[in-house]
């Protein structure tokens, strides 16, 4: 029964070698922005959502990371502590179960779902949360394979103006990015953006801002946000929507009012209407 007898100089030296592990990895885990930001794109304050989107993708790995160097650290422990030893014979003592074991590992598993889904549900609330009375309110068209903006009034949108937009044109050599359709948004202001599709399901995505929302035909979706960052995003459509859905690009611009001002002064006047639909369910009819 030698194989069972571990020394208390081993079991010292196994806790050091998993908590010096432990520490490593922790350490590693705040050396550039990059890696605090968990290597998502934009920064904490492109948007109002961005840096509560971060923190819980960030914090989420790193409980699971904890979770993985203890459980690495464990297998480790048993293959080294209980390995064959020269000598011995048959088997080793044999056991049919062991209830605290048992019970810690379905307690912890469960208290780290209930941990997940607590931070979870409560960002997720926050966010969608819609904007009462928003400064900016934009309904955002999918259509194969590009995208119409329809700027409303009310707020600071003095007139209903809209940009019908094209579908970009991937040659394999450059892309001219200003024939783009793009999205004007004002920095600072509330923005609430209705969701709609022409035909079949599309999905708006601008990848910094962190956030991805499916465009339905049929059943509108909103997507609330404040720009907190001026400069230019790329956006695209994230679902799988035909043979061009790798062409449905576009353009987000956030600038300050007073750009956002002139370029809806710009655009022609009214909204485009549901007549370029083509929903085959709503065709029957
Ligand atoms: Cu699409």
């Amino acid at each position: 029964m030698r194989s069972q007898n571990r020394t208390s100089s081993q079991r010292t030296r196994i806790l050091a070698v998993a908590s010096a592990a432990a520490a490593g990895a922790l350490a590693l885990s705040g050396c550039t922005s990059q890696v605090q930001n968990g290597w998502l794109p934009g920064s904490k304050d492109t948007t109002s959502n961005t840096a509560m989107i971060t923190d819980l993708w960030v914090n989420s790995w790193i409980a699971a990371m904890v979770v993985g160097a203890v459980t690495w650290g464990l297998i480790l422990w048993c293959l080294v502590a209980y390995r064959r030893r020269k000598g011995t014979t048959g088997f080793p003592r044999q056991t049919s179960y062991n209830l605290p074991l048992e019970i810690f590992y379905t307690a912890i598993p469960l208290f780290l779902v209930v941990v997940f889904f607590y931070f979870t549900d409560r960002d997720q609330r926050a966010i969608d949360t819609p904007n009462a009375n928003p400064d900016v309110t934009i309904n955002v068209v999918g259509k194969q394979w590009a995208w119409d903006f329809n700027y409303k009034q009310g707020g600071i949108v003095k007139d209903n103006v809209y940009e019908a937009g094209t579908q970009a044109h991937l040659n394999g050599s450059s892309l001219d990015l200003s024939k783009l359709p793009t999205l004007y948004l004002p920095v600072n202001k509330t923005v609430t953006i209705d969701l709609t599709s022409r035909d079949v399901i599309h999905s708006f995505w601008i990848p910094a801002f962190l956030q991805k929302r499916d465009m339905i035909p049929g059943h509108p979706n909103q997507i609330y946000f404040t720009p907190q960052k001026e400069g230019t995003y790329d956006g695209k459509c994230a679902e799988l929507c035909g043979e061009y859905h790798s062409e449905m690009l576009f353009r987000v611009k956030v600038v300050s009012e007073a750009e956002f001002q002139a370029h809806l002064a710009g655009l022609p006047k009214g909204l485009l209407d549901t007549t370029y639909d083509r929903n085959p369910d709503l065709n029957q009819k």
